[in-house]
């Protein structure tokens, strides 16, 4: 069986989650406590992160960009990159967009201070950039709503990574209910959509120990 080694609230192995659920490419999952640095997963990833996928027939790939190119030329059935050149553009520009500067501007500083360093044993929650993290989430919450209000999906007319992309990072803040969505309603009624297809259900089943998700985390007409 494939399998994926995870972290229940990291953005980057959900949004892999999602694209083989999309792909219907059964997995089974399996937590690793990265901080613990077992030598059997070091050798498989010497970056020690996650996530990580095995492949039946033994193939290790590691990090999640790695991964989502690696589905896409393996099991193309289901593209999620677009279809012209320029849709393929625009959906690679907003995957980098939100796990490069989204994580680095908002999960980094929210997911990771609260959550991370916590379970990880790492310390507490530095102030500064919880406060920098909550500034930042207002203005790439209504960038998000501009797409959603501009566009079917956020890179364009199709379903693509980028949708995936976003969605993982706002459902692992969602969790710890850091998201307004009343301050974006198209953003919302986008995220209603995502959230209601059959490859986020596991996402929505996610338990963490020590933290509760918000009510609405796993409400399908939040
Ligand atoms: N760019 C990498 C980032 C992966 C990453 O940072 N994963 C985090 C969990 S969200 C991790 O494993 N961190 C290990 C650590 O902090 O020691 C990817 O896309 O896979």
């Amino acid at each position: 069986m494939r399998i994926l080694y995870h972290l229940p609230l990291s953005p980057f192995c959900r949004k892999v989650r999602l694209v083989l659920g999309e792909k219907r490419l059964p997995f089974e999952l399996m937590m690793e406590r990265v901080w613990e640095r077992r030598p059997e997963f070091l050798a498989a990833n010497p970056a020690a992160t996650v996530p990580l996928l095995v492949e039946e027939n033994g193939l290790a790939i590691p990090n999640s960009a790695v991964i989502c190119e690696y589905l896409e030329e393996a099991y193309p059935d289901t593209p999620l990159l677009g279809r012209t050149l320029a849709e393929r553009v625009e959906v690679r520009r907003l995957v980098t967009w939100f796990d490069e500067k989204f994580a680095a501007e908002v999960t980094e500083n929210l997911l990771h201070e609260k959550v991370m360093k916590r379970i990880s044993g790492r310390g507490n929650p530095d102030g500064n950039a919880l406060r920098a993290g909550y500034a930042n989430i207002r203005y790439h919450l209504s960038y998000i709503d501009w797409l959603a209000e501009t566009r079917k999906w956020l890179a364009g007319p199709t379903l693509s990574l980028a949708d995936f992309a976003a969605a993982a990072h706002l459902s692992c803040l969602d969790f710890i209910n850091d998201v307004d969505w009343s301050k974006a309603p198209a953003a919302k009624d986008w995220y209603a959509r995502i959230k209601s297809r059959p490859c986020f259900r596991s996402l929505l089943n996610d338990r963490v120990t020590g933290i509760v998700p918000p009510d609405h985390y796993a409400d399908l007409d939040f």
